[in-house]
């Protein structure tokens, strides 16, 4: 089955710093686009939830550098600041792979601003804040919901990446990968 209208929808971004809790509290990285570039891409508006589809990351990179602690912010984001290094994707890195993205306002940890977040289903070698990322969102999977544990909260997001890779081994949906937007 083919990605089924509005999809496939492509977002040509790059990543920010996030809340600081996606490794430390999960164990799950994500990286954080501008929410505003999801806003923009053609998905309806308003439309929070998890998704499921293909990213590729490129460019430089640099060290994120947060001027305060999750703790300390609460419900809003620490302000952060990439540091340029010299540093770019390596190639092995750098090729079109399965991604889940969770879009809104976390209600388990009760964000004030919503967030636009991507989990790549692959071990890279190092964090790649400010790097470019080119997304292209393939479905919905659900609505985004609270949950009574972090163990809860993990095990779902499990479950959203192992339906990721069911959809994602369709035919409709490998064809994406050689899209010209990934090019
Ligand atoms: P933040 O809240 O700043 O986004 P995270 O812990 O969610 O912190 O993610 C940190 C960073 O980890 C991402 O911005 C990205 O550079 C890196 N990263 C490493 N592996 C992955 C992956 N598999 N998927 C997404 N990001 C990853
Ligand atoms: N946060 C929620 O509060 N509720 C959710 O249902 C939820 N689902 C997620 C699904 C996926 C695939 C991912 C990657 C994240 C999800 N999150 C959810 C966001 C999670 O709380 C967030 O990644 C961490 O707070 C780190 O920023
Ligand atoms: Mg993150």
């Amino acid at each position: 089955m083919p990605p089924v209208p509005p999809y496939p929808v492509f977002i040509d971004s790059h990543v920010i710093g996030g809340f600081g809790r996606g490794s430390s509290d999960l164990g799950i990285p994500t990286a954080n686009i501008p929410a505003s570039d999801f806003l923009a891409s053609g998905i309806p508006k308003g439309q929070t939830g998890i998704y499921f589809g293909l990213a590729k990351i490129s460019g430089a990179y640099g060290t994120l550098v947060r001027h305060s602690s999750p703790e300390e912010n609460g419900p809003k984001p620490p302000a952060t600041e990439i540091v340029r290094t010299e540093k770019s994707i390596v190639p092995e890195d750098g090729v079109v792979l399965p991604m889940v993205m969770s879009v809104g306002w976390n209600p388990f940890y009760g964000n004030s601003e919503p967030s636009a977040e991507v989990h790549i289903v692959h071990k890279f070698a190092e964090q790649f804040y400010g790097a470019d990322i080119k997304l292209a969102v393939l479905g919905y999977i659900r609505p985004e919901q609270n949950f009574a544990s972090v163990e809860a909260l993990i095990e779902e997001i499990m479950n959203d990446i192992r339906k990721a890779k069911e959809f994602l081994a369709e035919d409709g949906f490998k064809q994406i990968e050689s899209n010209e937007f990934f090019k």
